[in-house]
């Protein structure tokens, strides 16, 4: 497992000498093509997407590996009767902060091979969040940092750059109990449902008893916004909507985003919710399935279910198909 780990702390040593020199080496901006979510796919993210395919696909115990990158998972099919470990991984989530620095990261989730054939297959990465090996993050900001959680609490790891090893920096991180931060993105208010309306300003002191007193931080970077809220308090949410294109389930990726951060919240004392009930329970049905996400300080993500209870029904009714897989996300 520790050699598995070998091939993700190098991939990121990889992609964290690119990120810091990408206005240098002529690798910003887009290369005008599409990623199967349809978003233009910065350069960055490809070399990236690349990096941890190449160390992981050479690990020998990686049976499958699956990148918010590509379509399909890629099956790795050297004679490897060892490949016991399923990598599920968003290369450089944030990657549209890439040109204007603003910090990015790499997420990965890790599962046990569970397919009886001898290589790995899509049911090896389609299991729940609550059947996790480990799962983590690469934060690429003012220092270079892993969040890693193997079952047993969530530590945090700094590269450095001096030595080029990443450093036991974070032992033990706990979400504190008092929160200083909620993250949204206000632009969407005018799509969001009376339960979020609600909620946010219960959040913001306007609404209700016994609210906090939180301020507003979001840099649009999932990696960035959720290390912050773990190490202050907070919540981050990005519900879905019902704007005409009529999209309940929202963006972030069951796979790719929430699963992982999900179950570092959990180890961490928080919890992660689709607005219905917890992330890490969810059965996902496809590879880029997309959720609404609430994740952060326990008693936050509850406010906010307990108000899309109480206001949402209509909501609830629109998602509820997608998130019993009757109908696919987009
Ligand atoms: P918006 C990045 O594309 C991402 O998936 C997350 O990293 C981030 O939290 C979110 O989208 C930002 O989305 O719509 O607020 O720009």
């Amino acid at each position: 497992f520790s050699w598995l780990l070998s091939g993700i702390t190098l991939a990121a040593k990889i992609i964290q000498s690119k990120v810091q020199r990408a206005g240098l080496n002529d690798i910003l901006g887009s290369i005008d093509q599409r990623n199967v979510q349809g978003e233009t796919q910065q350069k960055l993210d490809v070399l990236a997407n690349q990096a941890l395919l190449q160390c992981l696909g050479r690990r020998g115990n990686v049976g499958v590996m699956a990148s918010e990158e590509n379509e399909e998972p890629v099956v790795v099919h050297q004679d490897r009767c060892h490949g016991k470990y399923v990598v599920v991984f968003d290369p450089l989530d944030g990657s549209s902060n890439i040109d204007v620095n603003v910090s990015v990261g790499t997420i990965f989730a890790i599962h046990r091979k569970i397919s009886a054939g001898r290589h790995g297959a899509l049911e090896d990465v389609l299991q729940p969040g609550n059947r996790l090996a480990a799962a983590g993050y690469i934060v690429y900001g003012s220092s270079t940092m892993m969040v890693y959680s193997a079952g047993l609490g969530v530590h945090g790891f700094t590269l450095d750059p001096g030595v080029g090893e990443f450093l036991l920096s974070h032992e033990n991180i706990r979400i504190p109990d008092e929160p200083r931060y909620y993250s949204a993105n206000h632009g969407n208010e005018r799509d969001w449902t009376e339960g979020i309306r609600r909620f946010t300003r219960w959040l913001q002191g306007l609404e209700g008893d016994a609210a906090p007193t939180l301020s507003h931080r979001y840099v649009g970077s999932m990696v960035a916004d959720f290390h912050r809220n773990l190490l202050r308090g907070g919540v981050f949410y990005y519900p879905g909507d019902q704007r005409e294109a009529n999209k309940p389930y929202g963006k972030m990726r069951l796979m790719f985003e929430a699963q992982a951060l999900g179950f570092l919240a959990s180890q961490a004392g928080g919890y992660a919710s689709d607005g219905i009930g917890d992330i890490l329970e969810l059965q996902p049905h496809t590879l880029h399935q997309r959720v609404p996400l609430f994740i952060g300080n326990r008693d936050l993500v509850e406010q906010a279910e307990a108000f899309i209870r109480e206001y949402d029904q209509e909501w609830i009714d629109a998602y509820l198909p997608f998130r019993r897989g009757a109908v696919a996300t987009v």
